[in-house]
């Protein structure tokens, strides 16, 4: 699969699995789980350059790369996933920006971004509207030169640790009652408040934040009026494949502890490597890493050249990716066995990190909506020729 990288991209690749040998993996020993970002993670994800492939050159990043997005990925999230979430979280809040923000407003948060001074988040799930976005319930009203906010997000990866993020409420205009628009928000604003941090099985920055009378400068808001729910889109467009690059560097993690494990574990006087049973399960775990990786970098290579097809590619890769994912770990558990449910042991805790990731970022059932309304889609533009 890396003869279809680029030089360039294998630089960036040898770059970030450097960083994570030589700082991460020993940082992620230091801190363990966690449900902030300390400052030693901040630091050090700030300068390690991982950012980079999230942001134009004249906002301090590289350009965006879809490819090294998921290079970068790969190479953390097997190893400290707290990183890989504050990394995703950084192109999810800023990406929207790169989209639609105006001059001032890109000057104003892009570098920073870029740079790692402020981390971001992305506000977009509610109580009663997680899969189905459309059906959100929070409202901005236009008030003098503000919009005031009204309205509750749950499940805000990185909202305890953020600085900033981006708001999507419903604003109705008679033409458009159900307009959705995007909004920038920072942490000082009074009335965006943390009502609860969420704890998950795998620890995870995430909360449920309560929107009270938030006075969002007309300045702040992204894009057009009733633009919000494109841009959500659009944004997701390019994540959600890296969401499948995630799960890829979990799965290649329990595959490598899984082999070494299975060469010293002595059972009925042999290594339980040459059992059948755990060489096939190793098998599978590399054919199904193999396939993933395929589907995760055709995605971002389609991404990358501005072919229409690549939010088609990137459901497929984000479906086929976490749910391979999960299948590996699994096995890697039971190759282990009972130190594989040990709590503490590497693969125990991929088994708990892996499984949202099914359901982030659209459930693999919304990833099926999606594939399936290309198709259709496609069908009827054949039938019309
Ligand atoms: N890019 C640009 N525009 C898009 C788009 C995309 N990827 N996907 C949809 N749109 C547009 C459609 O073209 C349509 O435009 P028009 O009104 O001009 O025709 C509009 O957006 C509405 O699209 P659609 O009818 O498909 O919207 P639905 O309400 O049926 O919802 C799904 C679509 C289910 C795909 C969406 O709600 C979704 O992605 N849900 C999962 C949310 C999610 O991932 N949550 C995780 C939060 S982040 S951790």
């Amino acid at each position: 699969m890396h003869t279809l990288l680029s030089q360039e991209d294998l630089a960036f690749k040898a770059l970030c699995e450097a960083y994570v040998n030589r700082e991460l993996a020993p940082l992620a020993r230091k801190l363990g789980e966690i449900d902030d970002v300390p400052e030693a993670l901040r630091a050090s994800l700030s300068h390690s350059g991982v950012y980079a492939p999230l942001f134009p050159k004249e906002y301090g990043g590289q350009g965006i790369s879809a490819v090294r997005i998921c290079l970068a990925r790969e190479a953390i999230a097997g190893v400290y996933a707290p990183a890989d979430t504050t990394l995703a979280m950084q192109g999810l809040g800023g990406y929207p920006i790169v989209l639609a923000g105006n001059a001032a407003q890109k000057q104003k948060y892009l570098p920073a971004l870029a740079e790692g001074e402020r981390l971001t988040t992305f506000c977009l799930t509610e109580p009663e509207a997680g899969s189905d976005v459309a059906a959100m319930q929070t409202t901005a009203r236009a008030d003098g030169d503000d919009f005031v906010i009204n309205g509750r997000k749950r499940f805000i990866s990185n909202g305890y640790s953020a600085d900033m993020g981006i708001l999507f409420a419903r604003t109705p205009t008679d033409a458009n009652p159900k307009a959705i628009s995007a909004f920038i928000v920072e942490k000082e604003m009074p009335g965006w408040n943390v009502h609860r941090r969420i704890e998950l099985m795998a620890s995870h920055d995430i909360v449920e934040f309560e929107i009270k009378d938030l006075r969002v400068p007309k300045q702040n808001l992204l894009g057009t009026v009733g633009g919000g729910f494109k841009l959500a889109m659009q944004t997701l467009d390019l994540m959600r494949m890296s969401v499948g690059a995630a799960a890829l560097g979990m799965a290649q993690t329990a595959l490598q502890h899984s082999l070494q494990f299975a060469r010293g574990r002595v059972q009925f006087g042999r290594p339980i490597v040459e059992f059948q049973s755990t060489a096939f399960k190793l098998a599978d775990m590399a054919v199904d890493i193999e396939a993933a990786r395929s589907l995760v970098y055709l995605a971002a290579i389609k991404k990358d050249k501005g072919d229409p097809s690549a939010s088609l590619h990137s459901s497929i890769a984000k479906l086929y990716a976490t749910e391979a994912a999960f299948r590996c770990i699994d096995q890697a558990v039971q190759i282990h066995g009972g130190v594989g449910v040990v709590k503490g042991s590497t693969v125990e805790r991929l088994y708990r990190e892996i499984r949202p990731l099914r359901v982030y970022e659209g459930t693999t059932e919304i990833q099926k909506l999606v594939i399936s309304s290309h198709l259709i889609k496609q069908a009827g533009r054949e039938a019309g020729k």
